[in-house]
């Protein structure tokens, strides 16, 4: 007889099991509801990155080009990959998101598919490839890269038939074979309408729920780039927030309910996500830094300032959503100088801000903790050990912590987060600063997950304490930091 295991399965899921509890610990507390994948809690950790809308419109002056462009439009004078590059990274981005192609079809690499792209245009004689010239830009500066194909394609001839999704998986397979990792691939939900349509010039009107058939789409992306997130209106990796003017909303649950949601389909819910929904799609912002998505000189006037980006930043990053920040690049094919003026003064208010964890000088203690030792102490809120995290007890009742410091400090920022992997299980907090020798609300919120910075006006105390008032499953907190921004 075999002493082969009678069902190999069984010996799988025992191992998996087994795996998992390597990851949480061995005395760990359950999971809640959905748990980010591990390519969701990377995403998570990047938390700022940078879209970079450019194309023929860039030369046109338009959002939204036709499709019947001439190629020849396409002409950047002095086209700089590892100047845009540069500038996403010393704003602090961790990646940036090319429009591969935007509405108008027009392709910034030389795609063997069709003849509307760089290849016909006058840039580096027809030999340019501006998706070559980024993702090398990235890999140099050790940035991420990840691309927007939009589904709507206003030159294309097929566009509204069969055909068409074949032309489209082609070249998202060409764009994700040809330049290295891609972290992450943007479905947008803009979709149907007039166009030129290879000459056709009329209205094509297209049934999202059927139409681009997503899920063969999404197994294309899975299979050639397992490790980059998808997003659109729906995830299935991350979720638009439902507004392009990047505030998540307040709460901003990681978790949506998908079932009958689509790119280009209902947006309600997107922007809040649904406490009870069944998977983990956490939101991201998106937004310009400028009025529109493209260059256009005559907005060189109306960039957003520093203080309005950092606003942004607080309501988007600080409500544990991804913040996407669009910098177009201008008709030299560089971010200009206006956007970099004030990504400067943006970087320079978040780096005098972060640089000091009071946080980290407090004696922490908790009213209530996991046993297991060291592995749930309250202190593990204040360690930068990556996956370390404090537990209260299972059935605790309105856990708190108290960082007590050395000497008084003034803040006015206070940075929580949740330990991920075991699910977002925190509904609701109050925090409380120590004045005239009593507790004294300072603020409260709802949603924590990945990031919650709280900010209000500085304050000076001895104790700040984090009360849990609102939990499905007992709190796991990762971190609490404590902030001071300069003053304006
Ligand atoms: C929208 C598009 O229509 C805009 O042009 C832009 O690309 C934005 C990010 O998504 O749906």
């Amino acid at each position: 007889m075999s002493n082969r295991p009678v069902f190999p399965t069984a010996g799988l899921a025992a191992l998996v099991a087994a795996a998992a509890l390597c990851v949480r610990g061995a005395d760990a507390p359950a999971p809640f509801g959905p748990v980010p994948t591990e390519r969701q809690l990377k995403w998570h950790n990047l938390e700022f990155y940078g879209f970079l809308h450019f194309t023929v419109n860039t030369f046109t002056d338009r959002e939204w080009g036709e499709g019947d462009e001439d190629e020849k439009v396409f002409n950047p004078t002095d086209f700089d990959a590892d100047q845009i590059v540069r500038t996403a990274k010393e704003a602090g981005m961790a990646g940036v998101i090319l429009t591969a192609k935007h509405h108008d079809g027009f392709c910034l690499w030389p795609s063997a598919y069709t003849e509307h792209s760089v290849k016909n245009s006058p840039w580096r004689g027809g030999k340019g490839d501006v998706l070559r010239e980024l993702s090398y830009a990235c890999r140099q500066n050790n940035l991420r890269f990840g691309i927007y194909l939009s589904p709507w394609d206003r030159n294309h001839k097929d566009y509204g038939r069969p055909e068409y999704i074949t032309y489209y998986r082609q070249q998202l397979g060409e764009l994700l074979v040809k330049y290295g990792p891609i972290f992450t691939v943007w479905f947008d939900g803009a979709n149907g309408g007039t166009g030129y349509y290879g000459g056709a010039r009329e209205k094509r009107q297209i049934d999202n729920r059927t139409y681009y058939d997503w899920d063969n789409t999404w197994k294309l992306v899975r299979q050639l780039q397992p490790r980059a997130v998808m997003f659109s209106d729906a995830g299935p990796d991350t979720r638009w927030v439902g507004n392009e003017s990047g505030v998540a909303g307040d709460p901003c649950w990681a978790t949506i309910d998908p079932t009958d949601r689509r790119p280009g389909g209902r947006s309600d819910g997107l922007n809040s996500g649904e406490r009870q929904g069944s998977a983990w799609i956490p939101a991201e912002c998106d937004v310009s830094i400028r009025p529109g998505w493209f260059y256009h000189e005559k907005e060189d006037g109306r960039v957003k300032t520093p203080r309005q980006l950092v606003d942004i930043y607080y309501q988007s990053v600080g409500r544990g959503a991804g913040l996407n920040l669009n910098l177009p690049p201008d008709r030299r094919g560089k971010i200009n100088d206006h956007d970099i003026a004030s990504l400067r003064g943006f970087r320079a208010i978040l780096d005098a801000t972060f640089a000091k964890d009071l946080a980290r000088e407090a004696r922490v203690t908790a009213s209530s903790t996991r046993e297991g030792g060291d592995q749930f102490a309250a202190a593990n809120v204040i360690s930068v050990r990556e996956g370390s995290y404090w537990a209260a007890a299972d059935k605790a009742a309105n856990p708190e912590l108290v960082l007590e410091f050395k000497d008084p400090v003034t803040f006015n920022v206070v940075s929580l987060a949740e330990y991920l992997p075991l699910g977002q299980r925190i509904d609701a907090f109050t925090l409380e600063v120590w004045k005239g020798g009593a507790w004294t609300e300072y603020a409260h919120g709802t949603s924590i997950g990945h990031k919650r910075l709280v900010r209000g006006k500085p304050v000076n105390t001895t104790k700040l304490r984090v009360r849990i008032t609102q939990a499905a499953a007992s709190p796991a907190l990762a971190r609490v930091g404590v902030f001071a921004e300069p003053e304006q």
